[in-house]
């Protein structure tokens, strides 16, 4: 790559504002002494052609190798760009949707391919490198492969090792040092400004290798459900063990609910019933929708039906109208009171590790019954080990199984949880406990949590939610760090 032109290129963006120092408060709440707002490029034609022509040798290199049959640019920022890139390197370019649409085709990738295509990723700037990711699999989920991405910027936070895991590799035309040494260099900012961002880096790094570590060597081995798989995957890429219930009257309010907090869950529980939907077509909407927040925000959602009929009703009532749950939640809940039968029934759906269940071994609420006895509690535990094992991502409870290390590990999702030490209940049997409490002492590994967010303000669920996160995360770190260390 050319020095000359890359450091040019730093102090051009610098002049147009698309590198600002002072104090910026990010999308996940973070306060940043830098900011990049690389959107300002296409009213500046010649920084743009710039960038296209730095971005445009990297696909050229690519080219020559025969190892690109594609571009695509992450929306929205990088889009003139990879429109730019296609037209001089003659490489076609796909265009992939922020959300999927809900009529016409439905596509969420425009554009002609074959299966198997080769196809670079062209991004603007990588914090964590969620959204390249995310567009890789929505790319990778059509039978494209992809696995090289190159961006303009990277903030140097830990997308290289989320990327790398994910199986993306990346070129960054600009790196955070790169970037504080020209601008210091050229006198346009001084050497506070340039320690201030080092040390907000050191200490907001993004991902955590050791913990990382414990998670892919010790931890996922002994997980036996690919879809608890892909749910560890995303609390660890979005530092979260937070599942949001979205228990709210009225389902416009309940998409609004998710868009607020979606950044900061894992999963979203519904329960689709309650929510006032009426009729086949609003509520094939309202799970399109919720489907296209659940691709945005990277989530999975899990219906909270808790199904405890006999296995060929169950298969009923997971396919039919007017809900159709198997069609769009990833999980559901199950009672096992009528015995396997009713993860045969979710076995008999044939959608593989799409669809999974989650086993009620135990409620939150006051004398519930399971809790009386134990050794109902036991048996359902049993039922997430040997040949349902991947079919079932774990269990509702309050308590881990008492087991040896030998036996399949099946996640705890645990409710009746609140951001108060003490417990408390609702009035109607509901017991809560400490987030702290849910995840140290009982072993949770996700925290189920509905009116503790959103019985406050609208104002304020996005930021109640995170300290949800926050707590929940710390708390999971420190277990999984000593149970499987
Ligand atoms: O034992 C349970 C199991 C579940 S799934 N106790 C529960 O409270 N739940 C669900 O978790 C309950 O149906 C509700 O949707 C959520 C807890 O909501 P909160 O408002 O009390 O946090």
């Amino acid at each position: 790559m050319d020095t000359n032109k890359i450091e040019s290129l730093i102090v051009s963006l610098f002049k147009v504002d698309g590198v600002k120092f002072g104090s910026f408060t990010l999308k996940s709440g973070l306060v940043s002494p830098v900011y990049f707002d690389l959107r300002v490029i296409v009213s500046y034609p010649e920084i743009l052609k710039t960038v296209s022509d730095l971005v445009g040798e990297e696909v050229a290199r690519h080219k020559a190798a025969e190892n690109v049959d594609l571009i695509c640019g992450v929306p929205y920022t990088a889009l003139p760009v990879a429109s730019l890139v296609s037209v001089t390197q003659g490489v076609p370019m796909v265009l992939k949707r922020k959300e999927q649409k809900t009529y016409g085709t439905g596509n969420l990738v425009e554009g002609s391919f074959s299966p198997g295509d080769r196809c670079i990723l062209i991004e603007d700037v990588v914090t964590s490198g969620g959204s390249v990711v995310e567009t890789a699999d929505a790319l990778r989920h059509i039978g494209l492969k992809v696995d090289h991405a190159i961006v303009i910027l990277d903030r140097c936070q830990g997308a290289d090792f989320h990327l790398a895991r994910n199986g993306v590799g990346f070129t960054a035309l600009i790196r955070m040092e790169q970037l504080l040494n020209v601008l210091l260099g050229k006198g346009l900012i001084d050497s506070r400004q340039r320690d201030q961002v080092v040390t907000f880096l050191a200490e907001n790094q993004l991902f955590d290798p050791a913990f990382a570590d414990v998670v892919s060597k010790k931890f996922l081995p002994r997980v036996k459900c690919p879809l608890s798989v892909k749910l560890v995957g995303i609390m660890e890429k979005k530092s979260s063990n937070l599942c949001l219930s979205v228990d709210l009257g009225g389902w416009e309010e309940v998409l609004e609910a998710v868009e607020a907090v979606g950044s900061k869950v894992c999963m979203v529980k519904t329960h689709v019933d309650t929510i006032g939907l009426k009729g086949v077509k609003v509520i094939a909407e309202f799970w399109g929708k919720l489907k296209a927040l659940s691709i945005k925000h990277d989530f999975l959602i899990m219906e909270d039906r808790k199904f405890g009929d006999i296995g060929s009703t169950t298969l009923e009532q997971l396919k039919s109208k007017p809900f159709e749950i198997s069609k769009w939640a990833d999980l559901v809940t199950v009672h096992g009171i009528s015995g396997p039968g009713v993860l045969t029934a979710i076995e008999k759906l044939g959608l593989g590790d799409k669809f999974g269940a989650v086993l009620i071994a135990e409620m939150s609420s006051e004398n519930n019954i399971p809790s009386l006895l134990p050794e109902y509690k036991n048996l359902i535990y049993k039922m997430a080990e040997g040949e349902y094992s991947p079919l079932v991502a774990g269990f509702v409870s309050q308590a881990r199984p008492l087991a040896g290390n030998s036996t399949p590990y099946a996640l705890q999702f645990t409710p009746g949880v609140s951001l108060n030490s003490g417990t408390g209940g609702d009035g109607l049997g509901q017991v809560y406990n400490s987030v702290e409490n849910a995840v140290l002492l009982r072993g949770a590994d996700v925290i189920i949590v509905g009116r503790g967010i959103l019985a406050q303000p609208k104002a304020e669920w996005t930021q109640v939610a995170e300290q949800f996160r926050t707590r929940g995360w710390a708390a999971f770190k420190e277990r999984i760090s000593s149970t499987f260390d």
